[in-house]
């Protein structure tokens, strides 16, 4: 319950919307406080564009909020969702920390639902490729417009009532940066609200920009209301489980999510906007929209080069992003985590941009060890969700049990008293901190450029326990963008999947991509033609494979910096490397081992298993020709011919 002080501070915001309300009831107050009859209680209706306008009366007569607030994005705004959700139940303060916060969500929403996200389009190949007949396809889900029309019917009549319907102009990317693109996000969730001001640029300025005429990409997001009253415990978190989905319309650029309050669920400039939506904006406009990280390195002399990196959700790209290098002479700096927008300048150098504002990162495993830098961004103006809370009013999740005085009392993600002998995880696999990305204490200082940076090598990767090498090296363009669509890994908690399956996901982009994945292929092989003399060299690297006994090959973390050390040297041609039927791995002795503890076994980790390859070379083409049929590009097609055969020779 919040205190008295924190209560006094959630009337007076609550007094303040009875006043707008009381206002708009005078006649002659002059204010038009009100949107077809729903009450303004925050921001001025004038401020909208006309298609904003519309977008929102259309939105509010649909889901009659009691209602509208226009979200500038100022502390000041922030303190009172902060203080109404506090009031409610949602957040708990962490007096630990500076104005940090607690949220945990109705155990049943708590990830990513890829089993109910959907594009619509009036062609179903549009968005899903001719998988093999009787074959299930899992490169996305397809929904007609009629479909998704009944979707929304079923679900948003009357689904804010009683509630505010929030108004987020958000820009991905910095405002105004010929790269960057507009959304507006209208929710009831103040959760949310306050979420998008940490992962976005939001309010005011952005609404600006769209009262010059700009378009904006229509995000509709609602926690739901359920035909059956969720149980009281969990009323600080609504939601609908049982009727949850998320829908994205390219042709309109239009997105809508119903049922879940959770991360890419309801953040929506993140995987809906950023990834899904993203991506098919970019193939028209000939660009990539992608789910990779952008880092900064400079090597001892001094160079500084910009690497982007694909993997998996919950696979170590925050980590990678914001690495200390252990070897010496180098540094890194931390562009993005999550995503990143691409595009051929004009002298054909590939830029990119980090769309987003903010971390919203994975917690278990996240330490002084593992993340240094982390641990330096996230104890200041962040929200976390779902992991533990310790008595001292700070925050606990696995990974942390080294740096948690032993004395403090856990309670765990669901509220319960915890400790070492409980039997499950303090905090939840898929627990989150979402924080200003700009305390990252090494946040590139061209993170924010608006011309992006240049991007000169590319990595893919993800969890292979086995047969897989630390790192190789494309033969070319065409032969990388093989590697990134053979891309496989253990599955994470990032979404429902359950288990450590080895799932394919091609450019960590299974669950993201917003149209037929063939075409995504085309796409990708297309760029080459756009590109100068300088196109980025692709890199396939693993930090997870284990010997015959289990053990990690590789410490990984800042060690990888050996890894991007011999990158760095292949980008400017250093005669480093040798051929293997997979592509070209270091050579002996060019991957600098000088300083590492431990004996590394080179030979396990670079070797090559005959069998191993053999059957993931089949493995591959079973998934091409079962998801993809005919529309696997030739290209990609020869590429695996290519490797089976020189894995047959091997
Ligand atoms: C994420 C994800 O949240 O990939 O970034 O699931
Ligand atoms: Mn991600």
């Amino acid at each position: 319950m919040p205190d008295n002080v924190e209560k006094n501070q959630y009337i007076s915001c609550v007094t303040t919307a009875s006043r707008y309300a009381k206002t708009m009831a005078q006649p002659n107050v002059g204010l038009y406080k009100h949107l077809r009859g729903t009450n303004i209680v925050h921001g001025d209706p004038h401020s909208l564009s006309p298609k904003v306008r519309a977008y929102v009366e259309e939105c509010a007569a649909l889901c009659q909020p009691e209602n509208i607030h226009i979200c500038d994005g100022s502390d000041s705004e922030n303190l009172q969702l902060l203080r109404l959700m506090q009031h409610q139940g949602t957040i708990q303060s962490l007096p630990k920390y500076d104005n940090c916060w607690l949220a945990r969500t109705n155990p049943a929403d708590v990830a990513r639902v890829e089993s109910r996200t959907y594009i619509c389009t009036r062609d179903r190949r549009e968005t899903i490729p001719n998988t093999k007949p009787g074959v299930k396809g899992v490169l996305g889900n397809w929904m007609s417009p009629e479909d998704m029309d009944l979707a929304i019917q079923q679900r948003f009549p009357g689904c804010m009532r009683g509630r505010t319907m929030y108004v987020i102009p958000f820009s991905m990317g910095p405002v105004g940066s010929p790269l960057s693109k507009i959304g507006v996000e209208l929710t009831d969730s103040p959760y949310v609200v306050s979420s998008m001001r940490v992962m976005t640029r939001m309010g005011t300025p952005v609404l600006n920009l769209l009262a010059e005429g700009e378009d904006f990409v229509r995000c509709l997001h609602s926690v739901g209301s359920p035909a059956v009253p969720l149980k009281d415990e969990y009323s600080g978190w609504p939601c609908d489980p049982e009727r949850t989905i998320i829908l994205h319309k390219p042709d309109t650029n239009d997105i809508v999510s119903y049922g879940s309050g959770y991360g890419g669920n309801s953040l929506l400039g993140k995987k809906c906007f950023a990834l899904r939506i993203g991506s098919t904006i970019a193939k028209r406009e000939g660009w990539l929209a992608e789910h990779m990280l952008i880092l900064g390195i400079t090597n001892p002399e001094g160079r500084k080069r910009y690497i982007a990196a694909a993997f998996p959700s919950a696979c170590g790209k925050t980590n990678l992003a914001m690495m200390n290098p252990t070897l010496p002479g180098y540094k890194v700096e931390c562009v993005g985590d999550d995503i990143a927008w691409m595009k051929f300048d004009e002298n054909g150098q590939l830029r990119g941009i980090n769309p987003e504002n903010g971390f919203f990162g994975v917690a278990p495993g996240t330490s002084t060890e593992t993340n240094p830098n982390a641990m330096k961004t996230v104890f200041k103006n962040t929200i976390f969700t779902n992991v533990a809370a310790t008595s001292d009013g700070g925050v606990y999740w696995e990974g942390l049990e080294n740096e948690v005085d032993p004395q403090v009392e856990i309670t765990d993600w669901l509220g319960q008293p915890w400790n070492k002998s409980t039997g499950r995880p303090a905090a939840h696999p898929n627990s989150r901190f979402c924080s200003p990305a700009d305390q990252c204490p090494i946040i590139d200082p061209a993170w924010e450029d608006p011309k992006g940076v240049p991007i000169d090598a590319i990595l893919f990767g993800g969890r292979r326990p086995a047969g897989v090498p630390l790192v190789y090296e494309s033969f070319n363009w065409q032969h990388g963008v093989f590697l990134g669509a053979a891309m496989r890994s253990e599955s994470t908690a990032a979404a429902e999947h359950k288990g450590k399956v080895l799932m394919h996901d091609p450019f960590a982009m299974r669950p993201f991509f917003g149209y037929n994945f063939g075409h995504y292929l085309e796409h990708w092989l297309s760029m080459q033609a756009r590109s100068g003399a300088s196109l980025p060299k692709i890199f396939h690297v693993n930090w997870f494979r284990k010997s015959s006994e289990g053990k990690f090959l590789w410490p990984g973390f800042g060690e990888n910096s050996r890894v991007l050390d011999w990158i760095l040297r292949r980008i400017d041609n250093e005669n480093n490397a040798e051929a293997t039927p997979i592509g070209y791995i270091p050579a002996p002795g060019a991957l600098r081992l000088d300083g590492l503890e431990g004996n590394i076994d080179m030979d396990e980790l670079f070797s090559l298993p005959k069998d191993f390859w053999l059957q993931e070379v089949e493995d591959i083409a079973r998934y091409f020709e079962e998801q993809l049929g005919n529309d696997l590009p030739t290209p990609i097609l020869n590429e695996l011919n290519a490797l089976r055969e020189r894995v047959q020779n091997m």
